[in-house]
């Protein structure tokens, strides 16, 4: 086989992608442990250390994921905070 058909010797792996929480004024903390809780499945003590993480630095890390798991996760938080009218944000980075 040519040069030209060969295939990568080294596949990049699939990106990473982190997923942030951002920190605001109006939701409550009890809510965003819950959604630590639910949706990044990290025990009482974790999701309390993380929110208050983004409580004070503005911004954390919830988890580290493949694209299309990363983008799933920050739709479901945006989704159930609208639901009970928070305004908790959460967005994803390249890692
Ligand atoms: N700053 C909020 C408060 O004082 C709590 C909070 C923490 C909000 C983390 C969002 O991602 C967040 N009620």
């Amino acid at each position: 086989m040519g040069i030209a058909t060969r295939t990568r010797a080294k596949p990049k792996k699939p990106s990473q992608f982190r997923v942030l929480m951002l920190n605001d004024d109006y939701t409550p903390m009890e809510f965003v442990v819950i959604v630590l809780k639910r949706f990044f499945h990290m025990d009482l003590e974790q999701a309390t250390r993380v929110m208050l993480h983004v409580h004070q630095k503005g911004v954390g890390v919830c988890g580290v994921f493949p694209y299309e798991i990363a983008e799933t996760k920050v739709n479901q938080v945006m989704d159930f905070a609208r639901q009970n009218q928070h305004p908790l944000q959460c967005t994803l980075e390249k890692a």
